[in-house]
């Protein structure tokens, strides 16, 4: 098996069930992955030695998945450059708007690629878009992904108007 490029973070065990289906894209584009917990608040000194050790580990891209005061991407993005994609999860009484802000506002120089609330499956096709442009396999399985798609909606246009 082939060194993890990507590394898929969150905050606690509770994200697993949408931080999986970030793993499930991976997969599917065959890109090696690793996931693990750690949270900027509970684990610092953990979050701080994953994002310090992520390059020599062979890891080219990080995805950073927290809900509530979500500060996970952010303080990964403070101790690494390698690019750190942010997945605000909807969780606690604000529903994922208190993530989206903790983890979308960052400050110039310590960029956080910020998607959706519950936004993990676009967070690994992004992190496939970026290592493709160093892998030929995964842009070629990107390309391919996104013809299924096409061919898929043509089908399912037609579909519609024969009714
Ligand atoms: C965040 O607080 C985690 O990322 C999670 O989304 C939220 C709640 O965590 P638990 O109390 O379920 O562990 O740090």
């Amino acid at each position: 098996m082939a060194a993890p490029l990507v590394g898929i973070l969150m905050g606690s065990d509770s994200d697993l069930p949408v931080m999986e289906k970030a793993a499930a894209v991976l997969k599917e584009i065959g890109v090696e992955y690793k996931m693990d917990i750690s949270s900027a608040h509970r684990l610092p000194d953990k979050t701080a030695q994953y994002a310090k050790t992520a390059r020599e580990r062979g890891i080219e891209v990080i995805i950073a998945g927290a809900g509530m005061a979500a500060h996970l991407a952010g303080v990964i993005a403070s101790h690494t450059t390698l690019p750190v994609i942010g997945v605000p999860l909807k969780s606690g009484a604000l529903s994922g708007v208190d993530a989206l802000y903790s983890t979308v506002q960052m400050p110039p120089g310590i960029p956080v690629a910020t998607v959706a609330i519950d936004g993990a499956k676009n967070a690994a096709y992004l992190a496939c878009s970026i290592l493709s442009i160093k892998y030929p396999a995964i842009a070629e399985n990107l390309e391919k992904f996104r013809e299924k798609t096409r061919q898929s909606l043509i089908e399912k246009s037609e579909t519609l108007k024969k009714t």
